[in-house]
């Protein structure tokens, strides 16, 4: 099938190549030529450590049917779009230039009974009330006669993406259903998990329901860990005997909650609504968008502690990526704590192997005379710290611990004052 897909990021990459090596003609569209440029020699624009990424692109690349280009023209004959640009939120809101700007130029070229399938997390009644009379209105044709849509929400995790995209199950709304035949056929080629058909605002609905659901059983076990360090009990042991009930699932606390899906997902399901107030999921984000603050008052009051003054501290900062393992940066906790450091005029280096600007210095180096190390990230590289060399380096031995990466046992054995969330 001749296909195209807008917008090569996160989503959009994995798909078109996804889609080339299941032998489909695929047109991958993105405005940045840059990226366009690097594609076309072969090179990844990000992400380079992604699990099956680099390989699976380099045997798409190899079957020449994936043509990379930043002109919309290729879309012309292609039977299915997928969209799968960037839907960021500002100040609670939906930013939608990136949708409306891909939405304008597909409209331009849109032929006749093309389907186009939004993959890109978009509020509840985006597609009934934004999309279509914008492409209406762009193109003068009709939905359901001359033009059909789809919203199949991506449902993808940076560093499980391949996985996840080959094995999860799909929403996918369709404005009619006779489209159904022709993505249960794509889609059942994409992934193995089950595709669940339904209305356009159904799955939009769901898509945002999914993630605010994460969001605030997130915020929940944060709170509990508050609820711990006042209480003097360890939130990690909590939470096992807890999960030892097989009907439970506790999330893990944390130094707070980034990436492109989570943080920004409950304020599109918010965004849609009029009358329903939706005050326990608005409090689950102002919590989890606290904890980096939180982290900053662990760290004030062990410094305090330690008798040393906050001016003068040196503060190293352990995970930069929103998420372990990753190099994606986006909404990232560590970006919040950062201003919070400067405000407090807090002196601090970063290290994350992962991040192109903070991976190239050692991170035994980065820790030599300082004050205090807080851990935002639980890479896998931090496991094998050696925390007795790292205590001989430092001048004042302060471990804030976002992520339950470090045995607090074993931290005040080599002479560390250690203060993790939920386990102080
Ligand atoms: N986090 C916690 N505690 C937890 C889980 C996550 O603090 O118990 C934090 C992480 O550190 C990170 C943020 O939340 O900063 C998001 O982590 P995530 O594991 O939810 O990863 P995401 O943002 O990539 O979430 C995606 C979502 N998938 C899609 O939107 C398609 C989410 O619905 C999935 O549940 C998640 O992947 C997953 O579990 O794979």
């Amino acid at each position: 099938m001749k296909v195209s897909v807008v917008g090569l990021g996160y989503v959009g990459l994995p798909l078109a190549i996804r889609l080339s090596l299941l032998k489909h003609s695929v047109v991958g569209i993105d405005k940045n030529l840059g990226k366009i440029n690097l594609l076309r020699i072969g090179k990844l624009p990000f992400a380079q450590d992604e699990p099956h990424l680099k390989e699976y692109f380099k045997k798409s690349k190899k079957q020449n049917n994936l043509k990379f280009t930043n002109s919309f023209e290729g879309l012309k004959t292609s039977e299915i779009i997928f969209v799968c640009v960037d839907t960021p939120v500002v100040a609670q809101k939906p930013d939608y230039h990136s949708l409306f700007s891909a939405i304008k130029s597909i409209s331009k070229y849109l032929s006749a009974s093309q389907i186009i399938v939004l993959e890109s997390t978009i509020a509840p009644k985006t597609t009934r009330d934004l999309i279509v009379p914008t492409i209406e209105k762009n193109t003068g044709k009709k939905l359901n006669n001359d033009f059909f849509v789809a919203v199949a929400p991506e449902r993808i995790r940076p560093n499980y993406i391949f996985k996840q995209l080959t094995t999860l199950p799909r929403i996918i709304g369709v404005s009619q259903e006779k489209i159904i035949p022709k993505l249960k056929k794509v889609y059942s080629q994409i992934t193995s998990g089950d595709l669940d058909f339904t209305d356009l605002l159904t799955a939009e609905v769901a898509k945002t329901v999914e993630n605010t659901y994460r969001d605030v059983q997130i915020a929940f076990v944060n709170e509990i860990a508050l609820a711990c360090e006042e209480l003097g009990v360890n939130v990690w042991e909590v939470r096992r005997l807890v999960n030892k009930d097989p009907f439970k699932d506790i999330h893990r606390p944390g130094a707070g909650v980034g990436g492109h899906c989570i943080p920004k997902d409950p304020w599109l399901l918010v965004s849609s609504l009029r009358r329903a107030k939706l005050n326990l999921i608005k409090n689950a984000r102002n919590i989890n968008d606290s904890m980096p603050n939180h982290i900053l008052d662990l760290l004030k009051s062990a410094i305090k502690l330690k008798g040393q003054n906050l001016k003068k501290t040196t503060v190293v900062v352990f995970g930069y990526s929103y998420v372990e393992d990753s190099d994606d940066t986006r909404n990232s906790p560590t970006q919040s704590l950062v201003e919070l450091l400067t405000k407090n005029k807090i002196s601090f280096k970063i290290h994350d192997p992962f991040v192109p600007q903070y991976k190239k210095i050692d991170p035994y180096q980065l820790l030599t005379k300082s004050d205090a190390l807080v851990i935002m990230v639980k890479h896998t590289n931090y496991k094998k710290l050696n925390l007795s060399e790292i205590a001989s380096l430092m001048r004042t031995k302060i471990i804030i611990d976002g992520r339950n990466l470090i045995d607090k046992k074993k931290a005040e054995a080599v002479g560390f004052l250690y203060k993790g969330v939920g386990n102080v």
